[in-house]
């Protein structure tokens, strides 16, 4: 017998069915005859909304009514998805959903189709609070996601003829969006610019404008949780209030200005994820989300008080900044509990320090962020005073414990010329965290060492995860069901570490044969899917083999395109026999930064070898690469099931986690990958026999560094690599033109900061390792089993648990 726990509403089909016509009618003023698969798409997503709305307002009361301390997830991109599958789910209504629209005549396809993803964050760090607050409202845990509701998010990728990446604009509200709720009557006033005076001794800040932030609320159903929880993403609205503004008449289209440019605050996403550009207009998007923030979370948690007791607000709730983004955080709720409440600046910061902690993502120095004080003193300038007061309390503060004048300096929040967010996120906030173990080792020993010596307790890790109800319970039914039926049980989707239960069965023949049907048929599923969106023609009796996240060189999308390079070379000259290729089908994701030079030669290159290798008939069936544009979201729900191979390939001590690592395993792909970020983790617990580690590891990486490292070395030592940099040189995918890659390849010979080519070798003869096993596929896919098993701990339930014991001291709603 099956246990079967999954909510279910008592809603029937056809009530269901009468739902939607109702709202066809009545909201959208159109008959089911006249509408359209979006007409029932919008239609649909009412009449779920409705369903959750008395669990929303109920978990809003209980959170303001009692005394469970909320968690506020403060976070400049929220990437959440497709929501309608996800709200079905949760509402229990799955199954009638289905029903109902084919009872009106529809495709559930086309209805599911016409949502448009949602694309509000560049990647890892934006999905990540995706999951967060997916887990938080699963876990019961009172939570907001505070974050920005762009009205252009992330670009839409094409490709151009010549395989370069095309940025597209990405204006996902073109057509009804039905789940974000504007709400007009909560609005918050941001105000920007001006002076600093001093009035009766105090300070006093003079704002030259303002623009009007206004919420637009997204439900956040829990899975079985009964608990709805918000994500309220603000849009900058301009103020007709003229008259607010200190103006000289003769300067009026001057004055106006900012005022009509206000809304360009919400606008747009910025594509870049690392080496922030100090631009004016982000520190703005910054300011104005979490200014909204912390001013919405007093009226929330503070109803109707004129004089409430803010000494308690670090009860009411605690912020967690979601990288630098949010850190100016800190100093405007020092503003706001001095100049707005009174409190004078020691009890400010008790509150202040209690109420944030701050993740940290990252590892590479020039993506911390640093503006320059001229910017925050005229955009912020109240802000730059507090910050300098900060600033000097610091340095009193490490001077008392006796840290040297040197070191000192070294770790000035404000230098005078700048300030230093994450510098400032560690001290004024309680905690501090990694995204990985080794990513918070570093952290430690490297990148806030001298925090980390002086305030060692603020630091700790807590591993990234991700949320089994979109990542496998929606975009891998089969496996799911199998995994149900492995199980007894469908506990797991809200207990993933269940899973467990799954390792026995790897023993049972039967079951592996049913885990690969499995496999092979979301292959199939897979292909179609590709057939459909993008024409492609991919075979899905081959290895299915993926590399999908941003392009940076750190991550060396450089390293397996030069394999693949190296691999087309081997067969094409016989070194290789054909009868013995394991034939691959290679799948590529990733957008660059639209500035980021190398990072869009590498997405061409890519095209153009698939181009080349794709109509060669010399090695076809046997070695096929290809790119789908735009990755998303959505993408990944159908491409991450279908995988059998998933590359994890960056350099040692880079990549600070990775999430999609954690994907792929839990849908049974094996992964070759470096010690790096959560890899580390994913080995040690799948076992080292059931992982594919090549590479240097960080402390290699440190000593060639020391050493000097010549990446031609590396060229001229191994043959396949330096055929492969040869042809990119030679002109074998640009036509014959030399130039097109010559910059590329001149960095590859010159530079490779991140040692692709001293890794070539350790990864090409890993290959023969995973095509060995490949080719045993009982044993292939007994492995990939022994993965799902032991991947549970990749739930982002448990990342929020490790955050509410370790850093946030809350809990459930009771
Ligand atoms: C900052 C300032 C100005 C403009 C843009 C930015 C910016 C935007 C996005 C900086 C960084 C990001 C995103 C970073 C990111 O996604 N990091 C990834 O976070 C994941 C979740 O923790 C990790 O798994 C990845 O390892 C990490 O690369």
């Amino acid at each position: 017998m099956t246990e079967i726990t999954a909510p279910k509403s008592a809603v029937t089909a056809e009530q269901f069915a009468d739902e939607i016509r109702e709202q066809l009618k009545y909201t959208q003023g159109v008959t089911v005859e006249q509408a359209k698969p979006a007409d029932v798409y919008v239609a649909a997503s009412a009449a779920v909304r409705r369903h959750l709305m008395d669990s929303w307002f109920k978990t809003q009361s209980d959170m303001v009514n009692g005394n469970t301390k909320a968690v506020g997830y403060l976070s400049a991109e929220f990437l959440m998805g497709k929501q309608l599958r996800n709200a079905l789910l949760n509402a229990g209504l799955t199954e009638q959903f289905d029903a109902a629209v084919k009872e009106l005549g529809f495709s559930v396809q086309d209805v599911v189709d016409a949502e448009h993803e949602p694309g509000l964050g560049n990647g890892g760090l934006g999905r990540l609070a995706a999951c967060f607050i997916d887990s938080l409202a699963s876990l019961g845990v009172p939570a907001f996601g505070y974050g920005i509701q762009y009205k252009y998010g992330i670009f839409e990728q094409k490709f151009d003829e010549n395989g370069k990446q095309i940025e597209t604009p990405d204006y996902w509200l073109t057509n009804e969006e039905p789940w974000g709720h504007i709400d007009y009557n909560r609005d918050q006033k941001v105000s920007f610019g001006g002076e600093v005076v001093e009035e009766d001794g105090k300070k006093v800040w003079k704002p030259a404008w303002s623009v009007r932030a206004v919420p637009v609320d997204y439900m956040v159903p829990g899975y079985a949780s009964g608990r709805v929880n918000t994500l309220r993403l603000w849009t900058a609205k301009s103020y007709d209030e003229f008259d607010l503004l200190t103006f000289n008449k003769s300067e009026y289209l001057d004055a106006v200005k900012p005022q009509v440019e206000a809304e360009n605050i919400s606008k747009i996403l910025y594509p870049e994820d690392s080496t922030p550009q100090g631009k004016a207009l982000r520190l703005e998007q910054q300011y104005f989300f979490v200014s909204a923030s912390i001013h919405d979370a007093i009226r929330v948690f503070y109803p109707g008080q004129d004089k409430p007791d803010l000494t308690t607000f670090a009860d009411k709730i605690t912020f967690q900044l979601n990288d630098t983004h949010p850190v100016i955080g800190i100093p405007e709720l020092m503003r706001v509990l001095m100049d707005e409440y009174g409190y004078d600046w020691d009890t400010a910061w008790t509150v202040t320090n209690k109420t944030f902690n701050y993740t940290c993502h990252t590892l590479l120095p020039e993506a911390l962020e640093v503006w320059p004080s001229k910017l925050i003193g005229e955009l912020l300038p109240r802000h730059l005073e507090i910050i300098e007061k900060i600033q000097d309390q610091f340095a009193a503060e490490l001077k008392a414990k006796g840290v040297d004048e040197a070191t000192i300096k070294d770790m000035a929040i404000y230098t005078g010329d700048s300030v230093r967010m994450a510098y400032l996120a560690t001290y004024g906030g309680s905690h501090v965290n990694g995204v990985a173990e080794l990513h918070s080792q570093l952290l430690k020993d490297v990148t806030l060492k001298n925090f980390s010596d002086v305030y060692p307790d603020k630091f700790t890790n807590v591993t990234n995860g991700v949320t089994p109800r979109r990542f496998v319970k929606l975009a891998n039914p089969r496996l799911s069901d199998l995994i149900t039926e492995g199980l007894g049980t469908d506990k797991w989707v809200s207990d993933l570490e269940l899973l467990k239960g799954l390792e026995p069965l790897a023993a049972d023949d039967e079951f592996v044969k049913k885990f690969a049907a499995v496999k092979q048929a979301n292959k199939v599923d897979f292909s179609n899917y590709a057939k459909r969106e993008y024409g492609f023609d991919i075979d899905p009796n081959t290895m299915i083999n993926t590399m999908v996240k941003r392009l940076h060189e750190y991550k060396r999308q450089a390293l397996k395109i030069l394999a693949v390079i190296a691999r087309y070379a081997d067969i094409k000259s016989g070194r290789i026999a054909a009868d013995d290729v394991m034939p691959r089908t290679i799948v590529f994701g990733a957008k660059a930064a639209p500035g980021y030079y190398l990072a869009k030669q590498t997405i061409q290159l890519i095209n153009n070898v698939a181009r080349v290798i794709n109509n060669d008939p010399d090695v076809k069936g046997k070695l096929n690469v290809y790119f789908p544009w735009n990755y998303n979201v959505r993408l990944a729900q159908h491409l991450i099931p279908a995988a059998d191979l998933d590359e994890q390939i960056s350099q040692a001590g880079k990549e600070a986690s990775g999430t999609g690592n954690m994907k792929f395993a839990l849908n049974g792909a094996m992964t070759v990958g470096t010690l790096d970020g959560a890899n580390v983790e994913i080995r040690e617990r799948v076992g080292a026999e059931n992982f594919f580690l090549f590479g240097m590891t960080v402390d290699e990486v440190d000593a060639l560094y020391a050493e000097g490292y010549d990446p031609k070395k590396y060229y001229e030592a191994d043959p396949r690599l330096k055929a492969a940099i040869d042809m990119v040189a030679d002109g074998t995918f640009s036509n014959g033109d030399k130039t097109v890659y010559e910059d590329l390849v001149h960095d590859w010979l010159t530079k490779d900061w991140f040692m692709t080519l001293a890794d070539f070798g350790a990864y090409t003869a890993i290959q023969s390792e995973i095509e060995a096993l490949y080719a045993q596929p009982l044993e292939w896919n007994r492995k990939a089993l022994i993965n799902v098993a032991n991947s549970g701990y990749f739930s982002s339930d448990r990342s929020m648990e490790d955050y509410l014991e370790r850093i946030w001291m809350t809990g459930p709603l009771k």
